[in-house]
């Protein structure tokens, strides 16, 4: 495995307590434990420029129900309702884990996450875990649950060195998981109401202390329900920090009633970004925000944000053959470079752009950017070719990651150019409270577009790191007076 980047104590200029880059989330940490996470891409916000995830989806069973559920989707703790993924055994699982090693070498890790709950599939989970680690130990192992079954599982967990596990927990009140769960599944028989909120409390609860015991970094997820759970989850999040989690994932609730979910028909509204924003701001105290999940389905494949599973399916993988050994030394080659590559900018941002930034606009209130980029942590997309936008916050005292927005493709070849004025509306939404949009190119349509929505379109910061461009971008903005109508967007921000 290569070795760790990370510059330990080397700040790039944002708040330790709130940014997401890398340095800041791990420089309090143990040598051992920055190893585990530097190149895992949800645990690292900067490693999930670089570093490729996959998922198997081997669990089709589920325990328990969601509210914000439907069966004919993935398990909704960790994916957005979709088309169902395609059930493998888990000796498809293997092969398609290798794969994808072969064709994405920076692919580090393979989680299990549904397509329903993978403890409630403990047999096809476990099979999968140890095929991988027999044929390609260099690979992460992560797993995501709902948790009813953990406690049984945790010691195995432990065993097979699957070190990275997240637990969906909206609630430790049982009155407030009454309301989300409307039954559980517990020694062969169906629970419901506060019964089985109960029930589900403890074992989330006694799964987690069991595995922070046993050194496993376990992340938490939990969906935030306007209404229902929004204010409980600052106490949600202080409790878990003190029984040792890692990392705290708070998640917008997704509730289309095209979906067919409970909450999708009752008209459950979702959180805004600046609802988003907020909550995770409140839990964050000294806890581990993360800010970059892209809520993926139980069969994505690719850097966060993109997914490729397509290219793998296993009608074109069945035939293939593969030497685990020579795709080995090419991963870890590939991985090393990587590594290299990401010690570089960080240096020259904590050291030039975000220093003179503090001279230069000491009194220009914070505002939001956002920035196409198709990884790399650079500014690379063509506006048009963007799905979603990575959010910064830029103010006098620096730059840091605020979250992700998806859009439509705005710009899908000059064929479909009729289609886009609709996708072109949905971008500016999607845009909604930024000031600036950062991108590798843009058409002088959009570019007026913007314009005349109040955001500054930008691709002089092509192919530069991300948050340098940021900051350089403000700092001229703000020189130019740009900025000074900005205190009701610092008010949103704050
Ligand atoms: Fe998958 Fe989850 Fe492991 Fe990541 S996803 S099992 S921890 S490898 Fe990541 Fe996807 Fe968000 Fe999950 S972006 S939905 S947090
Ligand atoms: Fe659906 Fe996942 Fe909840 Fe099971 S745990 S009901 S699959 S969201």
């Amino acid at each position: 495995m290569a070795t760790t980047p990370i510059e330990i104590g080397k700040k790039s200029g944002c708040s330790a307590s709130s940014c997401g880059s890398t340095s800041d989330q791990m420089s309090h940490l143990p040598e051992y434990i920055r190893q585990k996470v530097f190149n895992h891409p949800c645990y690292s916000e900067q490693a999930h420029h670089h570093f490729a995830r996959m998922h198997v989806a081997v669990a089709p069973a589920c325990n328990i129900q969601c509210n914000y559920c439907n069966r004919k989707y993935d398990c909704a703790n960790e994916s957005r309702p979709g088309v169902v993924s395609e059930v493998l055994h888990p000796e498809q699982a293997i092969k398609k884990v290798i794969a994808v090693a072969a064709a994405i070498p920076q692919m580090t890790v393979v989680g299990i996450a549904g397509p329903g709950d993978p403890l409630a599939n403990p047999e096809r989970t476990f099979a999968t875990f140890r095929g991988i680690a027999e044929y390609a130990p260099d690979i992460k192992l992560c797993v995501s649950t709902n948790g009813l079954s953990l406690p049984q599982h945790a010691e195995e967990l432990s065993r097979h060195n699957i070190d990275h596990v997240t637990i969906t927990i909206n609630t430790l009140d049982e009155e407030i998981g009454a309301e989300i769960y409307p039954w559980v599944f517990w020694n062969n028989r169906r629970i419901r109401g506060r019964a089985a909120a109960r029930i589900l409390i403890e074992q989330q609860q006694r799964g987690l202390e069991m595995l922070t015991e046993r050194g496993v970094l376990v992340k938490v997820n939990s969906v935030m329900i306007p209404g229902v759970n929004d204010e409980h989850l600052k106490e949600v999040s202080r409790v878990v920090k003190s029984k040792g989690a890692f990392l705290h994932n708070v998640m917008p609730l997704i509730a289309e009633p095209e979906h067919g979910t409970y909450y999708g028909i009752m008209e459950q509204p979702s959180p805004t970004a600046q609802e988003l924003q907020s909550l995770q701001d409140a839990c964050a105290g000294d806890m581990n925000m993360m800010r970059h999940c892209r809520q993926c389905r139980a069969d994505a494949v690719g850097l966060l944000g993109e997914d490729r599973g397509a290219e793998f399916t296993m009608e074109k993988i069945e035939a293939m053959e593969f030497d685990y050994e020579e795709i080995r030394a090419r991963r870890a080659a590939v991985q090393a470079s990587i590594a290299e590559e990401m010690a570089k900018p960080k240096v020259q941002v904590a050291t030039v752009s975000l220093s003179s930034l503090k001279r230069r606009v000491a009194a220009t209130p914070a505002v939001l950017m956002a920035v196409a980029s198709k990884g790399g942590n650079v500014v690379n997309q063509h506006f048009g070719h963007a799905t979603e936008f990575l959010v910064y916050e830029a103010s006098a005292s620096g730059v840091r990651f605020i979250g992700t927005r998806r859009t439509d493709q705005y710009c899908v070849g000059s064929d479909h150019c009729d289609e886009g004025e609709d996708k072109l509306a949905h971008a500016i939404t999607a845009l909604d409270g930024c000031r600036a949009v950062l991108c590798a190119r843009i058409g002088i349509t959009p570019w007026e577009a913007l314009e005349a929505a109040g955001i500054k379109p930008d691709s002089d910061h092509a192919m530069e790191p991300i948050e340098e461009a940021v900051a350089a971008l403000y700092a001229a903005m703000a020189e130019a007076g740009e900025l000074e109508s900005a205190a009701s967007i610092d008010a949103s921000v704050a």
